[in-house]
């Protein structure tokens, strides 16, 4: 299935609105992966020893700010290329932090779920059907390609 013109531009729409509320959103997502997954707070150094999720952490909201760009990114090359291209060395770090991280395959599933929830919570009314899968898409094709990496470096 190809990437539409308009499915870019909803992933696009999405983060313009996110962009103006970084600091909260990016707590509601962590807060929604560890919901999943509570095991998954021992992966983050900023988060590992702490109680609970810190208010005002400048790396948490860098972290996620970087998942939801990567995303944006990944919908722009997936319309215009037909693929999720990722430069050989940015792919190359991203395999192998993850993998010293001790990330496995189903974390990527947890991820994609608090990504989604968070776009749900940043648009308000603007969330649809054709939103969410906008996002799931672009998405999958940059886990893939993550994924992909982390098994060549295993
Ligand atoms: C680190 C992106 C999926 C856990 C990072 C970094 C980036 C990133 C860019 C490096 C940040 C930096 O050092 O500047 C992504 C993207 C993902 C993804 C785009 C999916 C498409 C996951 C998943 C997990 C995970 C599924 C598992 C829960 C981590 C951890 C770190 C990390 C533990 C290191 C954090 C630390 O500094 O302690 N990720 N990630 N990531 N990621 Fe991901
Ligand atoms: C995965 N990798 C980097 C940052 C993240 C932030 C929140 C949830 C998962 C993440």
């Amino acid at each position: 299935m190809s990437f539409s013109e308009e499915q870019e531009a909803l992933v696009k729409e999405a983060w313009e609105i996110m962009k103006e509320d970084i600091p909260a959103l990016s707590l509601y997502f962590f807060t929604q992966v560890l919901e999943i997954a509570p095991a998954a707070k021992g992966l983050f150094s900023f988060l590992k020893d702490a109680e609970e999720i810190p208010q005002d952490n400048p790396k948490l909201k860098s972290h996620a700010v970087k998942v939801f760009k990567m995303t944006c990114e990944a919908a722009i090359q997936l319309r215009e290329k037909g693929e999720v291209v990722v430069s050989g060395s940015t792919l190359k770090y991203l395999g192998s932090v993850h993998l010293q991280k001790g990330v496995i395959d189903a974390h990527f599933a947890v991820v994609k779920e608090g990504v989604l929830r968070t776009v749900e919570k940043g648009v308000g009314e603007k969330w649809s059907e054709e939103m969410k899968g906008a996002w799931s898409e672009a998405y999958d094709q940059l886990a893939a390609a993550i994924i992909t990496e982390m098994k060549k470096e295993a």
